[in-house]
């Protein structure tokens, strides 16, 4: 056989913040990714202290899918995906995240966009949190290094597994949760927790409550699974890790030894996910840094009870390390790795190193170390894109997910990974979740507008359509 499994779920993924715009419309609350200023290439993103008059926030409009889905879900069904990944917005449906009551009008627009994507032959993937907590529950609480958001998350979750309990099937609990688990960049911690750090914390501080924010997610996480098992016993509810594989940069066993540490900061979150309970390996960092991490025997419990249906997780590319000093002093902790650039492959515009290999090798390592069904729900190269005459010959993306399906198909076909499906990120252009950019673009369909917000919002097709319409067409066939 040469195609992918029948029901194989072809599809793109995007996410509400990076599309919708319509901040402030219907009820909508202040979400974090609304404070978010324009970044560049190698420019950091701005938090701001809620929304200023005169500064530029490219999340506002975005492409402004929250008017414009119905057009381009015609565009999707052309395109022949069978899934769409995006999130709610958190913020639609509880303004505050502490309000009493939802908003209506805001669980209305699902209702409808979900109507729109199941009458054309598409079914919604839906991830809860994707960067979307509301700005009043950072203000109020201090974000999720605070217990209190716990129930306002399963609040959260509940109304909208019941309200789209016969809408939606495959749900996805936090958005790359790992990825605040280096604590070097404010923006993941911002993003993923709703933490902003003072200027004088310490990295050990940092870390501690990075480790509390996580546990208080993971919790919340389990909880919402095993509610949305009673709500749907149909559900399939995953869990979504980044996951970046880390080489060693030589054969020398310390680098070996670097590369699985960092590693294992990474695996805390998907195995707490899959098998419900905190690994040795993290009890004993906080044993060793004297972390005390608040979680009662009823929460551990709920762990064990709340584990995920699958794994989602996003792959771009993948990462080398070496350890920091000379002499090959063993490291303990993740922030002693030094990352090197990778000799032997390629990086975009962006440095991310493209590594279609590190696919494979990622789906098989994912397969082995939780035996649970997985979903690539975003992979896709971030470039600049150059329209003649309303074309867009893009065929360097063409090439980066060619190669990315081709070793995707050899780990189904060739290694026997039980893999759900895929959904290439940014199906259609969007904001740029680290840059801010429109210009970072990811699309096969092309929206027309620039870094500072100008543009007509047109929508044109890329030559990668064309070219991915033929792969799910033929079901991998021609790959
Ligand atoms: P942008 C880092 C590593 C892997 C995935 O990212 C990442 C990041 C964050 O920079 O984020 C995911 O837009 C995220 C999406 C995001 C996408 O990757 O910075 O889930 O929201 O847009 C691509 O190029």
């Amino acid at each position: 056989m040469n195609t992918f499994p029948e029901n194989f779920l072809w599809g793109g993924a995007v996410a509400a913040h990076q599309v919708e715009g319509g901040w402030n419309v219907e009820g909508k609350g202040v979400s974090i990714a609304d404070v978010m200023t324009a970044g560049g290439n190698g420019i950091s993103r701005e938090i701001t202290d809620g929304v200023i008059e005169n500064r530029y926030y490219p999340n506002h409009e975005a492409i402004d899918f929250y008017h414009l889905y119905k057009e381009d879900i015609q565009l999707f069904k052309e395109l022949g995906l069978k899934v769409l990944r995006t999130s709610i917005n958190w913020t639609r449906i509880f303004p505050n995240g502490d309000d009493k009551e939802p908003n209506e009008k805001g669980l209305k627009f699902y209702d409808d966009l979900f109507d729109e994507l199941r009458a054309n032959g598409i079914e919604p993937v839906i991830t809860l949190s994707h960067f979307e907590i509301p700005f009043h529950l950072y203000k109020a609480y201090g974000g999720f290094k605070n217990k209190q958001l716990i129930p306002f998350f399963t609040r959260y979750a509940e109304t909208v597994m019941t309200r789209y309990k016969n809408k939606v099937k495959y749900w996805m609990t936090f958005n790359e949760i790992n990825n605040q688990a280096d604590g070097q960049h404010d923006l993941h911690t911002w993003t993923n927790s709703a933490i902003l750090f003072d200027q004088n914390e310490t990295q050990a501080n940092k870390e501690e409550i990075i480790y509390q924010a996580a546990i208080n997610e993971l919790i919340a996480s389990a909880q919402v699974v095993k509610l949305g098992h009673k709500i749907n016993p149909k559900f399939q509810i995953g869990c979504m890790v980044a996951y970046v594989p880390v080489y060693p940069y030589s054969s020398k066993p310390e680098d070996q030894m670097a590369a699985q540490k960092v590693m294992n900061r990474r695996f805390f979150y998907s195995d707490v996910h899959a098998r419900g309970e905190i690994p040795q390996y993290v009890l004993k960092e906080w044993d060793r840094k004297n972390y005390s991490i608040d979680i009662s025997d009823e929460e551990k419990k709920i762990l064990k009870e709340g584990t995920v249906d699958y794994i989602g997780f996003s792959y771009y590319m993948s990462g080398t390390v070496t350890t920091l000093d000379e002499k090959g002093e063993m490291i303990n902790d993740f922030p002693k790795a030094k990352w090197l650039s990778n000799p032997h492959v390629k990086a975009s515009d962006w440095g991310w190193q493209i590594d279609p290999v590190g696919m494979r090798y990622t789906l098989n390592i994912l397969d082995q170390r939780y035996q649970l069904p997985l979903f690539i729900v975003e992979n896709g190269f971030g470039a600049y894109d150059k329209v003649e005459n309303d074309e867009i010959h893009d065929q360097y993306r063409i090439d980066y997910i060619h190669a990315h399906i081709a070793e995707m198909k050899k780990a189904v076909l060739e290694d026997g990974v039980n893999l759900l499906g895929y959904t290439p990120w940014g199906i259609i252009d969007i904001v740029s979740f680290g840059s801010g950019e429109m210009e970072k673009r990811y699309g096969m369909i092309y929206v027309d507008k620039n870094n500072d917000g100008k543009g007509t919002l047109k929508r044109l097709k890329k030559d990668s359509f064309k070219w991915y319409q033929g792969i799910i067409a033929s079901n991998g066939a021609d790959i």
